[in-house]
């Protein structure tokens, strides 16, 4: 079983990670007024040039478009995220209007296109889609939103009966998953297990010679796989992870600890 699950998390995110840019995370409905929603975009490669793309969210209640947000002048950050979400947020660069990010049947979509070919009250489309998330809270499939949008899953942010704390998580095989929200970070690898209360990470990124792993309370298992899918280097540590054998760039750091599996991008300097 261990050897199934390991395999999973290898092998997919290259699959995942292929696309330059996806919609990775979606916080709709958050503790109290809302007024800590987001979403987060992830980039195969760090600084990815957003011009030329828009993101629209789109209403279940008529399968239009509610707002739209130009991307022009922006890109992702060093670590390759890009959050749109409330003020506060760890990472926000662009605000929500007031219309907010609305709770479900509902969607979030990416479009090469401009802001102007989406104003408000757009029906759904898939001319120029680049990636799209039909979510809900315990609703019922809009499948209004699923057709219009080329999907074919509608995800539950509630799956765990922890809507205010839980937010959808892209996985390593295209779905997505509920899990503390990680706003400008990794997101948590849930092919085995629900959630984990505290998150590790790397530090510093991008490194030189070394990372230390913050967060451990014992030992952890570490693989480090490069973008074309090869393990260039396995350790097990309790802190630091030696990397200076590896040659500069991107590549996606598999953490095993106790029961979970993180997946965490590294930039080797
Ligand atoms: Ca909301
Ligand atoms: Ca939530
Ligand atoms: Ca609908
Ligand atoms: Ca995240």
């Amino acid at each position: 079983m261990k050897n199934l699950l390991f395999t999973l998390g290898i092998i997919s995110p290259f699959t995942l990670f292929a696309q330059s840019i996806f919609i990775h995370e979606i916080d709709s409905d958050s503790p109290g007024l809302d007024s800590a929603d987001f979403i987060e975009l992830s980039s195969s490669t760090p600084s990815f040039n957003l011009d030329g793309y828009v993101l629209v969210l789109f209403n279940g209640g008529d399968d239009a478009s509610y707002a739209s947000y130009d991307l022009d002048g922006y890109s992702t950050n060093s670590n390759g995220y890009f959050v749109i979400g409330d003020t506060g947020v760890s990472g926000v660069t662009i605000s929500l209007l007031s219309s907010g990010l609305q709770n479900g049947p509902d969607a979030v979509a990416l479009y090469q296109a401009n802001k102007s070919d989406f104003p408000a009250d757009t029906p759904v489309t898939t001319t120029n889609l680049v990636d799209a998330v039909v979510y809900g809270i315990n609703d019922a499939d809009d499948t209004g939103l699923l057709t219009g949008l080329g999907e074919t899953v509608q995800y539950n942010e509630d799956e765990q009966n922890d809507k205010d704390n839980h937010s959808l998580q892209r996985q390593s095989d295209g779905s997505f998953k509920v899990a503390n929200p990680t706003p400008n970070s990794s997101n948590f690898v849930l092919s085995n297990r629900y959630s984990m209360k505290n998150p590790i990470s790397l530090f510093p990124n991008p490194a030189d010679n070394w990372i230390q792993l913050e967060g451990l309370n014992t030992v952890a298992s570490v693989a480090i796989y490069a973008q074309t899918g090869q393990r260039v280097l396995t350790q097990t540590v309790d802190k630091t992870v030696d990397v200076s054998s590896l040659l500069p760039g991107i590549y996606l750091v598999e953490i095993s600890y106790r029961d979970s599996v993180t997946l965490h991008k590294l930039i080797k300097k």
